[in-house]
């Protein structure tokens, strides 16, 4: 039976999903399941209003939101939802996403939107720290959080090698 999933990832532009994809494939890992949507604040802003006005009601308990350039969309969708909002700055081609990083992390006080890095990194611990927030309340998923932790320590080794 397929359930209702608790983690949204949406996106500004198609272009933003080889970014946003280690989010979700992180999120696979996790055995956590995702629903992956395009919401452009600026091209479709009725889609934004009725994505972020409905997020709670459909069920989704935390958001993870990637944009680049002049990034609105988390703080926009922060502004209509009580749920947990996690931006991720988009590399972006002219600023390299410093653009993206600035206008995602200076929100003002009162509506937060959590900041992650720039690029795949910041994606990725989305996925993380949205995941973390579920496990408060999912023993299996805080298991199996642990184990991916415990993969990447085994994974690092003690001594460096010559590589080419
Ligand atoms: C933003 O503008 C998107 O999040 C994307 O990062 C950037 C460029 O979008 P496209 O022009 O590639 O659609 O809205």
């Amino acid at each position: 039976m397929l359930t209702q999933p608790q983690i949204a990832i949406v996106m500004g532009s198609q272009s933003d999903w080889p970014t946003m994809r280690l989010a979700a494939e992180t999120l696979e890992a996790l055995e956590v399941e995702y629903e992956a949507r395009i919401v452009s604040a600026h091209r479709t802003p009725e889609r934004l209003f009725e994505f972020a006005s409905n997020a709670r009601a459909e069920g989704f308990k935390v958001i993870i939101a990637g944009a680049g350039g002049a990034a609105h969309l988390p703080g926009m969708i922060a502004a209509m939802t009580p749920l947990p909002v996690f931006g991720v700055p988009v590399r972006s081609k002219s600023l390299n996403g410093q653009d993206s990083l600035l206008s995602i992390v200076q929100m003002p006080g009162g509506i937060p939107v959590g900041t992650l890095a720039i690029g795949e990194p910041g994606a990725i611990n989305a996925a993380l720290i949205a995941a973390a927030v579920l496990a408060l309340f999912d023993d299996d998923l805080a298991d199996r959080l642990d184990r991916y932790r415990a993969r990447q320590t085994a994974a690092v080794p003690l001594f460096p090698a010559d590589t080419e």
